[in-house]
């Protein structure tokens, strides 16, 4: 069965900005903080540490019930049995991907413009990310941000649930969430925070405050 998720605070790692601690406390510290979904995402690392990283991760996640979706590698993905994978509009066309993963895998699309929601809505995948609401130097090759505005138009036509990133943190996580989506990703929030486990359950508890409105 494909495993329930729930979008509200989706950590999506990066070593590079973890200020020199392992990965894998990062996420342990996070989830107990209380993410709700955790994404590994490698852009310089071998297929071997890649490979290591998802199953050492996994091993945390387990008392969790947390979401593991693996970064553009659905080879990856399939071989560790994660949950799922999240795809950018260059990598492999969502079609391929559930023919490899099967029906009960989790997969996530970035949709970077109102034209690309289009043929999301009537794709067979799990979730979009409506990316990037403000420019990031996490991800600098992305030049325009779509804004408060953009982001509502994109979430306000989603078919699927719907999970905003870039640039996002504890100033601007309300305006974010009010603009309908089910739930922020971030990176640096978390993973360059001094304390990962407070600045997951500070962002947490503004997300629901929006929720239980
Ligand atoms: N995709 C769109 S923006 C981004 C990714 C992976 C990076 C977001 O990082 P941060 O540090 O939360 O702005
Ligand atoms: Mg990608």
């Amino acid at each position: 069965m494909r495993a329930k998720f729930d979008l509200r605070l989706y950590l999506v790692t990066d070593r590079d900005l973890a200020l020199g601690r392992p990965l894998t406390d990062v996420v342990e510290k996070a989830l107990k903080g209380g993410v709700t979904m955790v994404q590994l995402r490698e852009k310089k690392a071998t297929t071997r540490r890649f490979l290591q990283e998802v199953m050492d991760v996994k091993k945390i996640l387990q008392p969790y019930n947390t979401p593991l979706i693996v970064n553009d590698r659905v080879d990856i993905a399939l071989a560790t049995d994660a949950d799922g994978v999240h795809l950018g509009q260059s990598d492999m066309p969502w079609q391929m991907a559930r023919k490899i993963l099967g029906p009960e895998k989790i997969i996530g699309l970035s949709i970077e413009s109102i034209e690309q929601l289009e043929e999301a809505n009537s794709a067979d995948i799990d979730y979009i990310g409506i990316s990037p609401v403000f420019t990031t130097p996490t991800k600098k090759e992305l030049e325009k941000g779509l804004g408060i505005p953009g982001t509502r138009e994109i979430a306000s036509q989603s078919r699927h649930p719907a999970v905003a990133i870039g640039g996002i943190n504890i100033e601007n996580v309300k305006d974010v969430m009010a603009t309908g989506v089910d739930g922020i990703s971030v990176v640096s929030a978390i993973c360059s925070a001094s304390d990962p486990e407070a600045s997951a359950r500070d962002l947490l508890e503004r997300i629901d405050m929006i929720k239980k409105r």
